[in-house]
């Protein structure tokens, strides 16, 4: 049988980090794709390089020739500019359109059953225009943002509580922008919900509140956070790990669940628009999407998210 095979397109901060993940966990063999001349060639040499100490028994390889991607299983798109501090991630459309145009083409051309991860931003705008060139069907193109949006705000609940994050569970859905949706009420710790463990923790309802709301808007900046931090480029460690979960749960059919950005199609009353859901994935790639109850606060917070990736969508004008 086969291995499986991973292609990157895109060599930078995030796609050398997932190619390390890839090759630790043996999820398949990796393909690196950049537009610099030797660069991932450079990059893979020096990881194989590593695979004695570490001891995984992978192919990798860097290229800048499409050809090299032909059967591919999953392909995972970080090529583009990242935001400089004081940007925003919709400032980045017009450049990493024409780039995610000839990615798409690409991908379309050399690895037709491809599931296409794609992380570039502004996210909801690049997955949208992935699936429009490459044509290929909604639950092969999918977005990553929830994860990482998920797992900074599961972060900071942690340390706000001093408990592992391995207990805590929290979800953000929405657009991949300032508008995401982290949601509070489904928020716990082991099932104990985390507005419970608050109040617990300060004695008040109101400053229970409070500090949760200051959680909700510190994940919503989380990544200007770390942008204004490194001065240059913006992060790449945990978007490269939430896409590698995404990536490891098709190629090995886990069926597990995470907010993924899908195609919606009439779910949370959404027709035609790609946006941040919980998603079953597996080997047949987005395979359900799980749709659940929002009350009337989440819906309005939800309904202003799906309102910005519509504008940022249309103003791509595809
Ligand atoms: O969670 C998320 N979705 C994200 C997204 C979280 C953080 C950052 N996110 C975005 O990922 C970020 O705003 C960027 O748009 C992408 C990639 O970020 P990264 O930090 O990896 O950027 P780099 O280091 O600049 O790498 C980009 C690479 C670089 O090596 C370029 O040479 C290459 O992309 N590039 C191309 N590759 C292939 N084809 C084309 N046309 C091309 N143009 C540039």
């Amino acid at each position: 049988m086969a291995r499986n095979k991973i292609a990157l397109i895109g060599g930078g901060q995030i796609g050398g980090v997932l190619a390390q993940l890839a090759a630790l966990r043996e999820l398949g063999d990796v393909v690196m794709f950049d537009i610099l001349e030797d660069m991932p060639q450079g990059k893979m040499l020096d990881l194989a390089e590593a695979s004695p100490v570490d001891g995984f028994d992978v192919a990798l390889t860097g290229t800048n020739d499409y050809k090299d991607i032909a059967d591919s299983d999953v392909v995972i798109v970080t090529a583009g500019l990242p935001r400089k501090p004081g940007m925003s991630r919709d400032d980045l459309i017009e450049v990493n359109s024409k780039i995610m145009t000839s990615v798409a083409e690409g991908i379309r051309d050399n690895a037709p059953n491809a599931f296409v991860i794609v992380i570039s931003n502004p996210l909801d705008a690049m997955v949208t225009l992935c699936r429009k060139v490459t044509g290929f069907p909604p639950e092969r193109v999918m977005g990553q943002a929830g994860v990482l949006d998920s797992a900074r705000f599961q972060s900071f609940i942690a340390w706000e509580l001093g408990v592992s994050i391995k207990d805590v569970n929290a979800m953000t859905l929405g657009g991949h922008g300032d508008t995401m949706v982290p949601l509070v009420r489904y928020a716990s710790v082991n099932g104990i919900p985390v507005m419970e463990l608050l109040e617990q923790k300060y004695g008040s309802a109101a400053k229970a509140k409070e500090v949760m709301t200051a959680m909700v808007e510190r994940t919503k900046a989380a990544g200007g956070e770390v942008v204004k931090l490194l001065k240059t480029g913006s992060a790449f460690y945990s978007p490269a790990s939430s896409a590698i979960a995404m990536a490891e749960s098709i190629l090995k059919d886990q069926k597990r669940v995470l907010p993924t950005c899908a195609l919606l199609q009439g779910e949370f009353g959404v027709d035609g628009f790609y946006v941040g859901v919980p998603c079953v994935l597996g080997a047949g790639g987005v395979e359900k999407i799980i749709e659940f109850k929002l009350d009337a606060e989440e819906q309005a917070l939800m309904d202003n998210s799906v309102k910005a990736v519509k504008e940022l969508v249309g103003s791509m004008n595809i």
